[in-house]
């Protein structure tokens, strides 16, 4: 997905992943008009969450349907193998991805005291402070974003 959209997998969070057996070669998702082979297909259900805007400031989930028993979508997992089956908006707003933790619109020291205090928790992404990234852990990824964006908006 990351090569997909063009963005870094750390912004990616994994919203579904479970075992699935297609009732067709189409994986449940058919091209408008397409003749899908009548054939049990073993595959995934990922449902993934990208928390990083996009050029028009929105933030998408995604739902694949995949032929295989694969984690993770590799560059070599080529469109026969996945297709996306629904693309929706969600709110990008849980996780601050510029690292302005305390949404002021200005990424300072005042952040970096927030990011230092919740350093290493884990939790649901999304409702823990601190986590940029919102891959549900506050870590060296999220001190990476706040870094790059110190400054911004001073
Ligand atoms: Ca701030
Ligand atoms: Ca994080």
């Amino acid at each position: 997905m990351a090569e997909a959209l063009g963005i870094d997998i750390r912004y990616i969070s994994i919203v579904e992943n479970t075992d699935v057996e297609w009732r067709d070669g189409c994986l449940g998702c058919p091209e408008p008009g397409e003749k899908c082979a009548q054939v049990i297909t073993p595959g995934k259900k990922l449902v993934l969450k990208s928390l990083y805007q996009d050029s028009n400031n929105k933030c998408w989930q995604y739902e694949y349907h995949t032929a295989r028993l694969v984690n993770s979508l590799a560059l070599n997992d080529h469109c026969a193998q996945y297709r996306i089956c629904e693309m929706k908006e969600v709110g990008c707003s849980q996780c601050p991805a510029n690292g302005d933790f305390n949404g002021d619109g200005k990424v300072n020291e005042f952040d970096y005291g927030i990011l230092i205090a919740h350093f290493g928790e884990e939790g649901v992404p999304g409702e823990i402070t601190g986590d940029a990234n919102c891959d549900g852990v506050v870590d060296e990824f999220d001190y990476g974003i706040f870094f790059a964006h110190f400054g911004e908006g001073e």
